[in-house]
């Protein structure tokens, strides 16, 4: 009776209109078909009770949740799916999450109120990514993409900001791939796959780390 292999964590960032959602979903079915079991998680997850008062706060300009509150709030979203992440691993499920603690801590330094030092704390603890996938768009385009929506953070200068806190943290970080989101949806997925396939064994064997310790 051998034990089984854990599953491996695996991130998708970037900024808004990068295409990650299409992407995670990609990846999850491919593995599956391959017979490797994979699931896909998002953060923020909207159906919490956390995951619901963030989702107000995205929608109404009227809500005036300050930076540290909404900040915290997010992390506490990540929290309180931690027991079923680590369960899902055990159990041999490799996890394809569509954002994860960088978001939080990107979206949360670009304001400028806090540190991102401050923004990383709060994430301490949490399993660590066995790697990080980051979509990145050339501003000409991303102004080609549909439309941005209506919630908070969907507007060019923050997007902007945004994209350039995630290389501040893809430069601290040595397991992350940046991947142009530029190309077509699969050209940018079979880069996703192969580099997911080509890491899996050595994840699934490893350990999973925690954050930021
Ligand atoms: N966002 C997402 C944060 O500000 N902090 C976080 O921790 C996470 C996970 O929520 N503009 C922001 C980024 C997005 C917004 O996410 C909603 P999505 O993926 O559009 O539902
Ligand atoms: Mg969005």
């Amino acid at each position: 009776m051998g034990s089984i292999k854990r599953g491996a964590l695996i991130v998708i960032e970037g900024v808004d209109r990068s295409g990650k959602s299409t992407q995670c979903k990609k990846l999850v079915e491919a593995l599956q078909k391959k017979d490797i079991s994979a699931k896909l998680m998002s953060f923020p997850d909207r159906t919490t009770l956390t995951g619901k008062l963030i989702d107000d706060y995205l929608k109404n300009e009227e809500n005036k949740l300050n930076d540290r509150a909404i900040h915290l709030l997010y992390s506490a979203n990540r929290w309180e799916n931690v027991e079923k992440m680590k369960s899902l691993l055990d159990k041999g499920v490799t996890l394809i999450v569509d954002r994860y603690s960088y978001s939080g801590i990107v979206f949360s330094a670009v304001k400028k109120v806090m540190s991102l030092d401050w923004c990383k704390c709060p994430e301490s603890g949490l399993p660590k990514p066995d790697l990080v996938f980051l979509l990145t768009l050339e501003e000409q385009e991303m102004l080609k993409r549909p439309g941005f929506g209506n919630e908070r953070y969907e507007n060019k200068t923050f997007q902007r900001n945004v994209a350039n806190m995630y290389e501040t943290l893809c430069n601290e970080e040595d397991n992350w791939i940046k991947v142009n989101a530029a190309g077509s949806i699969d050209e940018v997925h079979s880069k996703l796959l192969q580099a997911c396939l080509k890491g899996l064994e050595k994840f699934q064997t490893a350990p999973l780390k925690s954050l930021f310790f």
